[in-house]
């Protein structure tokens, strides 16, 4: 019975998913989701995200959290719109599901971004159950979490195309493998493209924003 209810959560978030994903298609709005465990430094590399991007992309944000307006409050300063869900009004859901996404959408004119970013509630779970029509998930991971969380909780690492190792700069103080970080990322998601970097720092973040770049070219150019 449990199994059923779960079934049909999921099928009636895949049938808004896809209406999101037209919505995108139809704009050409490259779209990324954000995952990670609560602290990894999401909103720090959305705000260095945002600000560097800002002259050439025309970028709007929502930001999920089961409550406050912390991160909104961050990432509004890069001058991007953003929209703050709270999820303690959908029940407080660990994850934002598709039809969260489409009423968030309703603050946005979807025909003036060329990006949309989607910084997912802290959790290394239930995300990653849940389609919202976006082209690409990402996950991070900092090198405070300990090198095994990819095999801890392999379906997040299994359904992202990319990760982000985050907090590189606090490597000198830390026991920390990072080669074993990539073997075990490499273990759930063969060839996953991994992106080292410090969001503090900004050490490694060029190939991120290149990659944001060509992602956003690729979709914003397609017929
Ligand atoms: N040393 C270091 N600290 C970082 C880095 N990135 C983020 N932090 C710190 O990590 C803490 C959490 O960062 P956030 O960006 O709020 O993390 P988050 O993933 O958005 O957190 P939630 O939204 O609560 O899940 C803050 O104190 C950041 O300053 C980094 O690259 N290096
Ligand atoms: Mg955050």
């Amino acid at each position: 019975m449990e199994i059923k209810i779960v079934k049909k959560v999921l099928d009636a978030n895949l049938t808004v998913a896809e209406q999101n994903r037209k919505l995108f298609r139809d704009n050409r709005v490259f779209v990324i989701n954000v995952m990670s465990s609560p602290g990894s430094g999401k909103t720090t590399l959305l705000e260095k995200t945002l600000t560097k991007l800002s002259s050439e992309i025309r970028a709007g944000i929502i930001v999920g959290d089961v409550s406050t307006t912390h991160d909104a409050e961050r990432l509004a300063r890069s001058g991007a719109p953003v929209v703050q869900v709270n999820t303690d009004e959908f029940g407080g859901d660990c994850h934002l599901a598709a039809h969260v996404i489409a009423k968030a959408l309703e603050n946005f004119d979807v025909k003036q971004l060329d990006l949309l970013i989607i910084e997912n509630v802290g959790n290394l779970v239930c995300p990653a159950e849940f389609d919202i029509g976006e082209d690409v998930k990402a996950v991070v991971l900092s090198v405070t979490e300990g090198e095994d969380k990819p095999v801890k909780y392999p379906l997040m690492f299994r359904v992202c195309d990319v990760a982000v190792l985050n907090k590189i700069d606090l490597l000198p103080h830390l026991d920390y493998d990072r080669q074993a970080a990539v073997n075990y990322i490499h273990q759930v998601n063969s060839g996953m493209p991994i992106f080292e970097l410090s969001a503090k720092t900004e050490a490694g973040m060029e190939a991120w924003l290149n990659y944001i770049r060509e992602k956003t070219k690729q979709k914003n150019e397609m017929i």
